[in-house]
């Protein structure tokens, strides 16, 4: 995929921004790229290896942007991301200096470090994982992840968050879960991941 293409891809997305719908948010902020945004349960996230491949979902509401097209951004130049959730009408945020997924071959692969934040870290115990969906068992343990806890992930043995998972769940470890703030049988409300370019 060309660069030039990728960059008319993210004008597309941004234009799609402005004409958000209610209750969604306008644009975008500032140079960051969303990858992932959850505010309500419209789009089901329940889905397989192709449709996290590619992407789904609206682009001014809910969705996954696609593992194929982070792979791509995040292989050319250094990212950061930033994850953003809410949970008991609070704000809570983490952010890691470092952030890559490898590509295909490589069963998109996180490489995830650096964490800041107030949400507490979620997030480095799935550094070095494959990505699992409920047609995909790539983690390191013994059961399907992705299918007990019903969702696409990082997953290892299996989880610490879980924010592909099933909207509004409490039941163990199937919610948008991140363990630090939610445990496993609450849900955040609302779920954001970007990423931004370094310079
Ligand atoms: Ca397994």
């Amino acid at each position: 995929m060309s660069v030039l293409f990728l960059a008319a891809s993210f004008l597309l997305l941004a234009s799609f921004e402005l004409v958000a719908a209610q209750g969604c948010p306008r644009q975008d902020p500032g140079d960051w790229i969303v990858i992932q945004r959850r505010l309500n349960a419209d789009v089901n996230f329940y889905r397989g290896w192709a449709d996290y491949k590619h992407g789904f979902g609206d682009l001014r509401c809910n969705f996954w942007l696609g593992n194929e097209k982070i792979h791509q951004l995040t292989s050319h130049g250094r990212y950061k991301l930033r994850v953003e959730f809410t949970f008991n009408n609070k704000s809570y945020f983490a952010e890691y200096s470092t952030f890559k997924i490898l590509g295909e071959a490589d069963k998109y692969k996180l490489q995830v470090g650096g964490y800041s934040g107030n949400a507490g870290d979620a997030l480095t115990f799935h550094n070095g994982m494959a990505f699992s969906t409920n047609d995909r068992d790539n983690d390191a343990d013994s059961i399907d992840c992705a299918k007990v806890y019903h969702g696409a992930w990082w997953y290892k043995t299996c989880h610490e968050s879980n924010l592909n998972g099933k909207w509004g769940s409490k039941k163990y470890g199937e919610g948008l879960n991140w363990k630090a703030k939610t445990t496993f049988t609450a849900t955040a409300t609302s779920s954001l991941l970007k990423i931004k370019a370094l310079k």
